[in-house]
């Protein structure tokens, strides 16, 4: 995951924007995840909306802005500014907590922990470099890399890269770049790699060797050049490309790559690709229609709100099709 999200246009950026650092604060500094939620959806559907907005009643119109949005809107209109943002900014422990949890592997929790014990800066964390876990210390180490998003001409190289070794590893290996690129953004947080093998069901005894085959193979090229975690089914990591020939640098960047048995594969590369907010707008699409949908499978739900077996999927359509939903491509599953 990033934390980074792409710039966006819209007549309504100031708002958007301030919704968003307002959906931050509440997320990394009092850990108030519907508080969080609440503020992206409004930022979502308001930089959806094509009119600059005039007032807070215009706003509360759309779905998912409230009384209490609407209000914040109307200050920010007439002063130009919110004076809950300034009071955030202007608090030395707020701010800190905010930045600490920009190193991957340091969250809310723990970057309060550190402020309280009066470690704010990566300065400061570099002094207590020894009493951070391995998956913070390379955060700190690529702290600036990560903090740069992925152009999509470099995303384009990596699924190359990536897609061709797995090709040579075994042709019978299935490879998705999920997450932003798929979905076509101009440019991505982290790369999300979905792996697959037809030997591979949740009926068949697990089968780690298939995707640490994989994991070996790409550090063995110098592409995984560290290892945050590395699970079952799922690794996290650093990776890079080959420098390039006029001298132009790569960064390191951090790629997840997990394995997904034949038969939940589909359902992991909907929800893989996000994004997240699309994600939970079709999860309760399908509870209307009566499906229980997750990252796994897509079940039948009883009158008794019991769920039944998974039913058989081939394909993202097909999930689409149980619930009787338009299909939608992915670069139109932004929410
Ligand atoms: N996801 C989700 N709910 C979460 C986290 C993730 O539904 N709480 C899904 C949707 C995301 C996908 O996983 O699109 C990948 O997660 P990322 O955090 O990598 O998000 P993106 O790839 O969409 O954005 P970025 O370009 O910032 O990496
Ligand atoms: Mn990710
Ligand atoms: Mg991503």
């Amino acid at each position: 995951m990033s934390k980074r999200k792409a710039p966006q246009e819209s007549p309504n950026e100031g708002i958007t924007d301030f919704l968003t650092e307002l959906a931050n604060y509440e997320r990394n500094v009092n850990r108030a995840i519907h508080k969080y939620n609440a503020y992206r959806k409004a930022a979502s559907v308001i930089s959806k909306y094509p009119d600059k907005i005039k007032n807070g009643n215009e706003a509360k119109k759309l779905d998912g802005v409230g009384a209490k949005i609407a209000e914040k809107i109307d200050e920010f209109l007439s002063t130009g500014k919110l004076r809950k943002i300034e009071k955030i900014r202007s608090d030395d422990t707020s701010s800190s907590i905010n930045f600490l949890t920009r190193v991957t592997g340091i969250g809310p929790a723990a970057a309060r922990k550190f402020v309280e014990e009066g470690v704010k800066t990566l300065d400061d964390l570099k002094k207590i470099e020894h009493k951070l876990n391995h998956h913070q210390q390379i955060g700190l180490k690529y702290f600036e890399d990560f903090e740069k998003r992925i152009p999509r001409a470099e995303m384009l190289k990596m699924q190359d890269l990536i897609l061709s070794e797995l090709e040579k590893l075994d042709p019978e290996y299935i490879g998705t770049v999920c997450g932003s690129f798929r979905r076509g953004a101009e440019s991505s947080g982290d790369i999300d790699i979905l792996l697959t093998h037809p030997n591979f069901t949740s009926e068949s005894t697990k089968q780690p060797k298939l995707l640490h085959a994989v994991v070996d193979h790409l550090q063995g090229t110098g592409f995984i050049t560290d290892t945050l975690s590395k699970g079952e089914a799922k690794f996290m990591g650093v990776c890079k490309l080959p420098d390039g020939d006029e001298g132009s640098d790569c960064l390191h960047r951090r790629i997840d790559i997990r394995l997904i048995p034949k038969d939940q594969y589909y359902c992991g590369v909907l929800y893989f690709t996000g994004s997240d907010i699309f994600n939970k707008n079709m999860r309760t699409h399908a509870l209307e229609k009566g499906f229980t949908l997750n990252e796994y499978t897509i079940r039948p739900l009883g009158v008794t709100g019991v769920a039944g077996e998974p039913l058989p999927v081939d394909s993202e359509q097909d999930i689409f099709e149980y619930i009787e939903w338009r299909y939608r491509e992915p670069k139109d599953r932004s929410e």
